[in-house]
């Protein structure tokens, strides 16, 4: 009681103190104000003006200034989603500015080095579910390549090239790829990758088209080149059937929006291949594989007339095609490279956390928090990502972040000691070691929401960065005390 009214006391007397202090500066500054404005007045009407610019200009600085270092937030680089098409020289810069950070651009690189390998013949890419006659549709075209066939449903089982000539006698590419929807993953990815390096693509069915099958159609689309529907197996059949089928494909696409031009829409027969048990006169019955005959002439006029059309455009937009995987391939092992780096980052300020909770006698997470390590490990994962907040954001975020610590801390201690239990031959484990891994799982558990919130939104938003860490902290805390455990128990050892 009486140490309050000492304070409410000493508070009035500082409020008294301030007033006393402010009037005399008002009296003070009016004065001079006054005075000076009085002379001003006096002089020259150039002086007047002059000095009310130049206060002007100072009070417009000042609150650029405080508006700069307050009140804007530092927006993170926009994402390029770009409608401009990306040029040669854009994809190469962005390789060698990420090469030159280290991230693995190979395989970025290698597409552009299969692009210019295919730079001099056109490739036409056939694609389809398995078993609508991919295989058989080529082998037709180009008897002598004698393409394995199968019943069982594909057999493709990687990315064949075979030799044809057009009307013009051009040498031209066909692509034999896996069909999509067979039974091994990841084969679908190899079909479109090699459907993004063609420049046609033919897509295969053999009757009205799947759910499946129309979602191929819709991502095909996005690669932007000129599509052919073959409807195969037009020996199946009727007339009118045929007809109306590929009305039914003309209108399917046009409602994913693709604007097939009707010549783009055909049916044929690839034949294939039959087995048969053939009876003899003498009632011998033998298992035989006859040829169906082939009927692929409408195709073949719709490729010709198609090449012959597109011209010079079919290798722009296979360029395209291929610079936007490229830049794909280089996203994907930015993220890779950002994972790893990340990974370093957690480590290193997880130990130095333990490190500094072995060496205090009685550790505070404030400090470990809020000060050096907390700040370096939240800007290093911020440069990271691409993120660039301002210091202010950083401090408010590891101030939220703390008052999230102090409440999640009985939590990590009892962690941490659950987690020591698990190494054998620690008997009772000290209260020290017990703080250090707490305080290095919190620091883990930091870096890791840190990583997941970067990712997700691409800045440093500090009061939804701690309410994810808050979210995410026992998750956090159960999955990294064995990895942080081993981590103290070397640092002791050490
Ligand atoms: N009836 C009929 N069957 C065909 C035709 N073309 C191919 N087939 C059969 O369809 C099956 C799959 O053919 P295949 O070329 O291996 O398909 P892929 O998986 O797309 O390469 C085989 O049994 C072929 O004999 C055709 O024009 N008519
Ligand atoms: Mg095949």
């Amino acid at each position: 009681m009486k140490l309050d009214r000492f304070i409410r006391v000493a508070i009035a007397v500082v409020i008294l103190l301030v007033f006393i202090v402010a009037t005399g500066a008002l009296l003070f500054i009016s004065e001079s104000a006054l005075n000076v404005w009085d002379r001003l007045r006096a002089g020259p009407a150039f002086l007047l003006y002059t000095y009310v610019g130049i206060m002007m200009l100072l009070a417009l600085t000042a609150l650029w200034l405080i508006w700069r270092l307050v009140i804007r937030r530092k927006i993170a680089p926009e994402k390029k989603v770009s409608a401009v098409p990306l040029s040669k020289d854009d994809i190469e810069a962005r390789l060698r500015e990420a090469e030159a950070v280290g991230v693995d651009v190979s395989e970025a690189q290698a597409e552009l080095k299969e692009l210019a390998a295919r730079k001099d013949a056109v490739h036409l890419c056939f694609f389809g579910e398995v078993s609508a006659g991919k295989s058989s549709l080529i082998r037709a075209m180009v008897p002598e390549a004698n393409v394995v066939v199968d019943v069982v449903g594909g057999s493709t089982d990687d990315v064949r090239h075979y030799r044809w000539r057009d009307a013009s006698g051009a040498e031209i590419l066909l692509t034999d790829v896996p069909g999509i929807g067979g039974h091994e993953d990841g084969l679908t990815d190899v079909a479109v990758d090699e459907a993004r390096r063609a420049n046609v693509v033919l897509f295969v069915c053999d009757s009205d088209l799947t759910r499946s099958e129309v979602s191929s159609i819709k991502a095909l689309l996005e690669f932007d080149k000129p599509l052919v529907i073959v409807l195969n197996k037009a020996d199946r059949y009727s007339a009118e059937e045929q007809a109306s089928l590929m009305q039914q494909l003309l209108e399917r696409v046009d409602s994913i929006g693709g604007d097939l031009d009707s010549g783009h829409v055909v049916a044929v027969s690839a034949g294939g291949e039959i087995d048969v048990i053939e009876r003899s006169a003498d009632g011998e019955e033998t298992a035989a594989r006859r040829t169906r005959p082939a009927d692929i002439g409408v195709l073949v006029v719709a490729i010709n007339r198609l090449l012959a059309e597109e011209g010079a455009s079919l290798d722009t937009r296979r360029e395209r095609a291929v610079f936007r995987m490229a830049a794909a391939r280089l996203a994907e092992a930015e993220g890779e490279y950002r994972l790893q780096r990340s990974e370093q980052v957690i480590r290193s300020s997880t130990r130095k956390a333990i490190i500094g909770a072995l060496a205090a006698i009685s550790p505070g997470t404030d400090i470990l928090i809020q000060g050096y390590i907390g700040t370096a490990m939240t800007q290093q994962l911020c440069k990271l990502y691409g993120a660039a907040p301002r210091d202010l954001d950083i401090e408010e975020f590891l101030s939220l972040s703390q008052s999230r610590v102090g409440r999640a801390l009985p939590l990590s201690l009892a962690v941490a000691g659950n987690g020591l239990k698990a190494f054998p031959g620690l008997g009772t484990v000290a209260g020290g070691l017990v703080h250090a891994v707490a305080y290095g799982l919190i620091f883990d558990a930091l870096g890791r929401s840190l990583v997941l919130t970067l990712s997700k939104h691409g800045e440093l938003l500090p009061d939804v960065a701690a309410k994810e860490f808050e979210e995410g902290i026992s998750e956090h805390l159960e999955a990294g005390v064995r990895r942080v455990a081993k981590m103290a128990l070397a640092e002791k050892k050490g």
